[in-house]
């Protein structure tokens, strides 16, 4: 059976789900199984937000995702929150460019750890390699409503990019992206898809998550 979770970040990042509390109107650890069960490949915390968690309460729902995604193989990644994935010994970390330094971070979890990192610029995705990032995360491809401070739309133009510039690190997209939508942002150069509200508000998180593993799958 495949190691995780280290071995093969690039399938880990084809369907990349990300979630919170405040994302879902049932509770989260329902939807992360339904999403599981159809097919996502990783799994990020991100508790963020007006109403989110903190405290206790924060940790004792991450500890609880974090199980499910253990008892799955699907690795678990906690948005921001460095000591909190240091204490669980979760799989990985996601910072952005206005969280704590990438090298930092780096630092805190050590060598064996995913550093995810958000790169907008072709400077900021140089720097992440530079700091230690294990894949970069890069958007809004499309619109979005999952975040109430998203940047300008950027379309997979960015990854094209980043790819002629030579960048060969793993690279997922994020931000408003459909089963429609995946074709170009793949050809672009993407690893991997990233969705919120995609799945997390999905009538069937677990049919979503299927069609996006299967048309990834299907170019890849
Ligand atoms: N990208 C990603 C990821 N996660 C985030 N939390 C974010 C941007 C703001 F998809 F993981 F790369
Ligand atoms: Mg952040």
């Amino acid at each position: 059976m495949r190691t995780y979770p280290t071995d093969d970040i690039h399938h880990d990042l084809r369907v990349y789900f990300i979630c919170g509390s405040t994302n879902v109107s049932r509770p989260l650890p329902t939807i992360l199984r339904e999403a599981i069960s159809g097919g996502i490949t990783m799994f990020q915390f991100r508790e963020k937000g007006t109403n989110s968690l903190t405290g206790d309460k924060k940790l004792a729902l991450a500890t609880q995702l974090q199980a499910i995604c253990q008892e799955h193989h699907i690795p678990f990644i906690i948005n921001d929150d460095v000591n909190l994935a240091v204490k669980l010994h979760a799989d990985g970390v996601h910072v952005g460019q206005d969280d704590e330094s990438a090298a930092a971070v780096r630092e805190k979890i050590g060598k064996d750890k995913i550093l995810g990192v958000s790169a907008n610029t072709l400077a900021d995705a140089k720097q992440a390699i530079k700091d230690g990032a294990t894949y970069i995360g890069t958007g809004p491809m499309y619109e979005t409503s999952s975040k109430d401070d998203a940047d300008e739309v950027c379309g997979p133009e960015r990854i094209k990019e980043f790819r002629q510039s030579g960048l060969t690190i793993p690279i997922v997209a994020i931000g408003g992206i459909t089963a429609e939508n995946i074709p170009p942002i793949l050809a672009a150069g993407a690893n991997g898809v990233s969705v919120i509200s995609a799945i997390a508000k999905a009538p069937s998180p677990a049919e979503v998550a299927t069609k996006f593993q299967k048309t990834i799958n299907d170019r890849t």
